[in-house]
């Protein structure tokens, strides 16, 4: 059997192992999602591993968990903990392995109208994404319910799929993608299990497919956590099939990925150095040129500046599993309880990418800008 067969499974565990080894799972520093996706790892290889999760009580931490965003919510105007994509996932994971959760509370948090689907008043795909995944899982759970209350709860789950369905949609780009390249894998899973709330005219899933193979031939997806997400997608497969009775080991179909061709953004005889522009933006704008060699990334350049200038430059870095996460300039620390946070810019537009990623060119002005989300 070839190797791609355990691709999208492989990624699934890799991503989610890479915040702490998997002694460490019951540990509570981690956060609802990282333990929700741990769960959804461990259950899709279904051996020992599946065991894990109930001798462990996973489900009883993730309960925990789900409840301390809930508490920090009511403390703090709506806002969680972390945010609504490890809700979803939560969700998802307890309503799969059969955890405890309340449909009527599901259905009041996951409500479109909710703050935390929006980034600067934008509808954010992969949160909107998530949702769909683990509203669909609870309504499948729902179908069959005999109260009155069970009945309410489907009506409105199911109305809260048809209108973040409706959201997703509107988020279609002219090449296909859906949000943007990193959303677009979660964005067809989500609309893979709620095609009774589309016609098949308002998505062609194909040139959506064919732009992100083209996206992954140009070498977009080499971060882990970026290529477990499509990978699941491009094997037809969803978050929600991780409880389905297939084993990582049993034969999951013909899948090649196209080669990655060679980076052509640097010509091999191009200056060795560059230089940008590179600000610090608070109320104040804070500015200076750096000079680094070509394929630095983000990073590269904030370490530069940093050397010129501690105290205007200086600045925090935490690992993620998208990469380094800038968490503080200048001592000014990003909180998700305001929705502050530190926001990447190149010429004034927002970046997709992180500061380990993010490769700059020349006479580029790059800003981080203390932004409220
Ligand atoms: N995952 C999470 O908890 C993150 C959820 C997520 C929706 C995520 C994108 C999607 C995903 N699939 O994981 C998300 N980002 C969130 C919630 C956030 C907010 C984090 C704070 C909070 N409340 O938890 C916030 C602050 C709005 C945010 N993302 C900021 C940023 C910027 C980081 C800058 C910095 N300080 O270092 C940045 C770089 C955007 C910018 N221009 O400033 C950013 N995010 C990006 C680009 C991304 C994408 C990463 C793509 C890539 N190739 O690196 C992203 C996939 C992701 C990670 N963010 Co946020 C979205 C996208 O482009 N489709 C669960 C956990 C278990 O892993």
């Amino acid at each position: 059997m070839g190797q791609s067969h355990l691709l999208p499974i492989l990624g699934l565990l890799f991503f989610s192992l890479i915040p702490n080894q998997l002694c460490k799972i019951c540990g509570s520093n981690l956060s609802s999602g990282q333990l929700a996706l741990i769960t959804l790892a461990l259950g899709a290889c279904r051996t020992a591993d599946e065991i894990f999760i109930y001798e462990n009580h996973l489900l009883g931490h993730l309960e925990n968990k789900l409840q301390a965003e809930i508490e920090n919510m009511k403390a703090h105007d709506g806002s969680p903990l972390t945010n609504y994509y490890q809700l979803g996932l939560g969700v998802l994971a307890l309503c799969l392995f059969r955890g405890q959760y309340s449909t009527s509370q599901v259905a009041e948090l996951f409500a479109p109208e909710n703050k935390n689907y929006y980034f600067h008043g934008q509808f954010t795909v992969d949160t909107g994404a998530m949702a769909v995944l683990a509203l669909t899982c609870v309504k499948r759970g729902l179908i069959n319910g005999q109260t009155k209350t069970d009945k309410k709860d489907l009506r409105s789950i199911d109305d809260h799929i048809q209108s973040l369905v409706k959201k997703i949609l509107s988020e279609k780009k002219e090449n296909g993608l859906i949000g943007n390249t990193f959303s677009t894998g979660t964005a067809m899973q989500a609309l893979f299990v709620s095609s009774d709330h589309y016609k098949e005219s308002e998505w062609n899933c194909q040139q959506t497919l064919d732009t992100i193979l083209k996206e992954i031939s140009q070498g977009a997806f080499t971060l882990p956590a970026a290529a477990a997400q499509v990978l699941t997608t491009l094997m037809g497969k969803t978050y929600l099939d991780v409880d389905k009775d297939f084993s990582c080991a049993s034969g999951l179909g013909n899948f090649n990925i196209p080669s990655h061709e060679p980076d052509t953004t640097t010509p091999p005889n191009s200056p060795t150095n560059i230089s940008v522009h590179y600000s610090v933006k608070i109320s104040e704008i804070y500015s200076t040129t750096i000079t680094v060699p070509s394929g630095s990334v983000f990073l590269d350049v904030m370490e530069e500046a940093r050397k010129k200038n501690e105290t205007v430059f200086g600045f925090t870095v935490e690992q993620s599993s998208w990469g380094p996460y800038i968490t503080s300039v200048q001592g000014l620390k990003a909180n998700n309880n305001d929705r502050t946070y530190w926001e990447l810019l190149s010429n004034g537009r927002s970046l997709s990418q992180g500061v380990g990623n993010y490769v700059v060119h020349n006479s580029e002005g790059l800003e981080v800008r203390w932004s409220k989300y």
